[in-house]
């Protein structure tokens, strides 16, 4: 006789600051991942805060290729790659599947955590119609992870809709008669999945500088249920061209200028996160170009290119709706 069905999920509390984290690791050595690679952190971060009764896919990527070596793989958890625009397709149907084999009682029936991570080409840009399909099945329980290295990574550095405005990639390198190649501001993701989705009970933006909020955020994600999404953002010591000790810092300079702000969007309502949630309350921002300039892949930029990017973020904060979040301006009365 099949277990009665439920479609519940694990209750994962947060965790009360750091030492209250749990010690078991289900992403461990084995990887091969650049030394100061932030995406693997999101990664160990990321499953640690799920717990071992997760199912974790992964679409093509460095997190796919440098996590599993033939014959070595970091994973302790399950875990299945997946083409490189599939991430959402991947999380709809395991949820599927696992919630059909439960209710057929060909397996005991039990929360599980279905994880599907994507980077930023294969979810900002190629995936992106897979996970929005999958933010309207507010039938199933899964958690798109989006870690966004900021270019396509593995294929040695393109230039993705998530790479910032100027920045040199193999697809834009600098040249002397024209200075800058890439002249288009990076996708607001996190803000357009939410906005668009109405029945997605979850967005967030994380960084993975500050951890136990990033853990929190996962939680929070897998045990609300239905779809839910996070959008992380990852500093690539290779990509962004910097010395592998400043991933931490650089996290930090994104949130503090204001160019990645955190917050999450629960069943509609916004919620602005740590430092940016005192820049909302007033705290001025740190100019852009502390962040920029500790980066080789925007060495070449000069004042006026500092200037355009101050003002559009400026802009952000100044003039969008929801400051960082939602771009829109209502129309002035009487125009
Ligand atoms: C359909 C398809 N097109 C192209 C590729 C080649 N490819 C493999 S990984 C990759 C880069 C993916 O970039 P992103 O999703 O940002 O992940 P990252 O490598 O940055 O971690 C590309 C283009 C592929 N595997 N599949
Ligand atoms: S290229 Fe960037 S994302 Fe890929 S493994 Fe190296 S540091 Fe990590
Ligand atoms: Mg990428």
């Amino acid at each position: 006789m099949a277990e009665t069905f439920t479609n519940t999920t694990q209750i994962l509390q947060p965790f009360k600051g750091v030492k209250k984290v749990t010690l078991e690791e289900y992403f461990t050595s084995g990887h091969r991942t650049c030394q100061g690679c932030e995406s693997a952190l999101v990664m160990k971060l990321m499953v640690k805060a799920a717990g071992p009764r997760t199912i974790v896919l992964g679409s093509t990527g460095c997190m796919y290729v440098a996590n599993t070596t033939y014959y070595t793989t970091p994973w302790v958890v399950p875990w299945m790659h997946t083409q490189l625009g599939s991430s959402g397709s991947a999380a709809l149907g395991t949820s599927a599947g696992l919630k059909a084999l439960m209710k057929k009682g060909k397996m005991k029936a039990e929360p599980i955590n279905v994880i599907a991570f994507c980077g930023d080409g294969g979810g900002a840009d190629m995936g992106l119609g897979a996970i929005s399909a999958t933010l309207t099945h507010k039938e199933y329980n899964s958690l798109i992870l989006l870690y966004d290295n900021e270019s396509y990574a593995n294929t040695d550095i393109q230039l993705s809709g998530s790479t910032p405005y100027g920045a040199n990639t193999t697809f834009s390198p600098p040249g002397t008669v024209k200075r800058l190649i890439h002249t288009r501001w990076k996708k607001n993701t996190a803000g357009m999945l939410a906005a668009g989705h109405t029945e997605c009970r979850y967005v967030a933006t994380v960084c993975a500088s500050y951890a136990v909020e990033m853990m929190n955020k996962v939680r929070r994600a897998l045990s609300i249920g239905g779809p839910t999404f996070i959008h992380s953002l990852d500093p690539c010591p290779k990509g962004w061209d910097y010395d592998p000790m400043l991933s931490h810092e650089l996290g930090e300079l994104a949130v503090e200028t204001g160019i990645f702000p955190l917050y999450e969007v629960e069943d509609g309502v916004v919620r602005h996160y740590g430092k940016t949630k005192a820049i909302v309350e007033g705290r001025p921002r740190k100019p852009v170009r502390e962040y920029l300039l500790k980066q080789g892949r925007f060495a070449h930029f000069i004042e006026e290119d500092l200037g355009y990017f101050q003002a559009k973020v400026d802009e952000m904060w100044d003039k969008w709706e929801i400051p960082g979040v939602i771009p829109f301006r209502k129309e002035k009365p009487g125009k």
